[in-house]
């Protein structure tokens, strides 16, 4: 019995081994996405709406939406490979850093890596799934450089629900030409250079990261190593939050190479210590990494404080006032 006609869907005519495929019948190349075939030419919604009997995308191949992700996607791992500067954790705190950076400095190259498929960490709700998000002042100067509308409570502001802070301030970040979010990635060791001190002499700068998909360091138990990707960075901005599997990645990396003596350990509620803390101890910890949000609460010992956002935003302008302190040395 002959073996059944192949009937392939690729372009492709050889196989490689110098076999033709048959001719191929259910290939007509796709016309060009803009091409012109009898694709629907509405150029307005008003244009398309009550005109459905007509309508038709245009055409597209399968493959043409493979090669225009894969192309971009592989187009800015080279390019991101050498970054100014890795922003890890897309939080308020990293997303609010790469705002203030993004603005700052259109000609740095930042990379923000994020664990998550979606970013944004902790900040889609307000506290304990309740939509409203508070911030203390002056917190509220943030929220009013971003145009988020607010309500006034006096001392402290309120953003109707935290997802629009969150969507606003990524909507922006991922704006900037010179900003690209790496979300599903997960930083899994930090890149080191010697850098000994008269008081240490095994200190190290970071000079970048090594990541992997989440889903692959998520496994490390029960599949066999997977080798990294790596990020060469002179500088990096840790704020990967105080929980969540990888929570305060890079502080406890840090004591484990014995660049810190110990961690902290974040202590109890306390909204007025805690908020203050955080941003006024938003700094360089190691040469090379800059730690702000929550995952400073894990070095220093500060308080949580709980469902009030206005650290992790001033902690983020902080960050990014340090990175360009840094940068300019
Ligand atoms: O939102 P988080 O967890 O962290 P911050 O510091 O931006 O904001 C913290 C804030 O949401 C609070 O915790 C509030 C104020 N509550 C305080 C309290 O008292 O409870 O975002 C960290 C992000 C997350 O999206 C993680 O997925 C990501 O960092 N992340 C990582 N991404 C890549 N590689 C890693 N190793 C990694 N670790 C965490």
């Amino acid at each position: 019995m002959s073996p059944p006609a192949a009937i392939h869907e690729s372009p492709i005519t050889s196989n490689g081994n110098g076999l033709a495929f048959k001719k191929d019948l259910a290939v007509k190349h796709a016309a060009p996405a803009n091409g012109n075939g009898n694709a629907n030419q509405a150029k307005t919604l008003a244009e398309l709406e009550n005109n459905w009997e007509s309508f038709t995308f245009s055409p597209i191949r399968e493959s043409q939406v493979s090669r225009a992700m894969t192309r971009r996607y592989f187009a800015d791992l080279d390019t991101y490979a050498e970054s100014d500067i890795v922003i890890i954790g897309a939080g308020s705190c990293g997303l609010s850093t790469a705002y203030m950076l993004g603005t700052a400095r259109p000609d740095l190259r930042i990379a923000i890596i994020e664990a998550g498929v979606a970013p944004g960490g902790g900040a889609w709700l307000g506290g304990q799934l309740f939509s409203a998000m508070v911030m203390r002042k002056p917190a509220d100067v943030f929220l009013t450089s971003l145009s988020i509308p607010y309500e006034d409570e006096g001392d402290f502001v309120v953003v109707k629900h935290a997802a629009l802070f969150t969507s606003t301030l990524l909507s922006k970040v991922l704006a900037f030409p010179n900003v690209k979010l790496f979300n599903a990635t997960t930083v899994e060791d930090l890149i080191t250079r010697p850098a000994p001190t008269a008081e240490n002499p095994d200190a190290v700068r970071i000079a970048g990261v090594v990541t992997n998909w989440t889903l692959v360091s998520m496994h490390h138990d029960d599949q066999s190593c997977m080798d990294p990707n790596t990020i060469n960075a002179p500088l990096v901005i840790s704020t990967t939050g105080h929980d969540g599997p990888f929570g305060a990645f890079s502080v406890k990396r840090l004591v484990q190479m014995q660049q810190l003596e110990k961690l902290g350990g974040m202590r109890g509620l306390d909204m007025a210590t805690a908020e203050d803390a955080i941003v006024k101890q938003t700094r360089e910890v190691v040469k090379g990494l800059i730690v702000g949000g929550m995952e400073l609460s894990e070095v220093d010992g500060a308080n949580r404080m709980g469902p009030t956002f206005g650290a992790m935003a001033l902690s983020g302008v902080k960050a990014a006032e340090e990175a360009l302190s840094v940068w300019e040395e």
